[in-house]
């Protein structure tokens, strides 16, 4: 796996990573103790914002899978209210969400090199899809955490200050290959933010079940479904940046692909 990606310029910063030393893939080798994972991390929660000794994109690739025409979900800041959250999205639909939450501490500790250094020993169990049995072709890491190992890396995680009353937050954090994604299912309503990388979402509301094969990926369905549906069956779509949370209502439609190596954090309201 390459150190990092081929993004253009971040000025200075971009030349100290051009001479990356390669370093082991992420594949865990066995499961440690509690007690040496927080000995890896305790430096780490010192690290500072990411800044110019941080490798552009977090020193995860950079992939080639498009982008949409035209991102059609609606954007929000942090003028956005609680109230006006729940009156028009929380039970509605889907909002992409700017600036209401800052993560560079987080964001500091999910470059490549951290990650590594903290739990690249680590066993990992990989996933897919959720709701069917799909191929097992676009396997990445998420949904699977354990919580003791994980545990202080999430304390680090800033999650959108809007709930849903009656619900409480659970997160998934993942890292996922340029390609792969999940293929359309719903389940209760959640957040997820983009940490590095860029990860496109393709949304329906619960009504307008989607076109798709259950054994089909995401990107096989972008490239031979999506084509042929007329303007109307399109879904909601746009591709998240780091910094961006998407938030999905209770039981809306929603599959994803990772443009990039992505690393995201999801937050489901259970
Ligand atoms: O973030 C992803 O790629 C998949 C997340 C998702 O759809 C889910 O966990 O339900």
């Amino acid at each position: 796996m390459a150190m990092h990606g081929a993004s253009a310029g971040r000025g200075a910063c971009r030349e100290a990573w051009s001479a990356a030393v390669p370093v082991p893939a992420l594949v865990p080798l066995h499961m440690a103790g509690v007690r040496r994972l927080l000995s890896l991390l305790l430096p780490l929660a010192w690290a500072r914002p990411a800044g110019c000794g941080d490798p552009p994109d977090g020193g995860w690739l950079v992939g080639t899978v498009p982008e949409e025409e035209r991102c059609t979900v609606e954007r929000a800041d942090a003028s956005l209210t609680y109230s006006l959250f729940l009156q028009r999205f929380a039970f509605s639909r889907p909002v992409i969400l700017r600036g209401v939450t800052d993560n560079s501490a987080f964001r500091a500790l999910c470059t490549r090199e951290k990650l590594l250094a903290a739990f690249g020993a680590h066993l990992v169990r990989l996933s897919t899809a959720n709701t069917y049995s799909y191929r097992k072709d676009t396997l990445y890491f998420f949904g699977d955490n354990n919580f003791t190992e994980w545990g202080p890396l999430f304390q680090q995680y800033v999650p959108p200050a809007f709930r849903i009353p009656g619900t409480s937050p659970a997160y998934s954090f993942g890292i996922a290959g340029s390609g792969s994604g999940v293929p359309f299912h719903w389940h209760g309503p959640g957040y997820s933010e983009v940490i590095f990388g860029r990860k496109r979402w393709f949304l329906y509301p619960p009504d307008k079940t989607p076109h798709f094969h259950p054994n089909e990926t995401t990107l096989a369905w972008l490239y031979h479904t999506y084509p042929a549906l007329p303007l109307a069956e399109r879904p909601l779509e746009c591709t998240l940046r780091p910094g961006e949370v998407l938030y999905f209502p209770d039981r809306w439609w929603h599959a994803t692909l990772n443009l990039d190596t992505s690393v995201f954090i999801s937050t489901f309201l259970g």
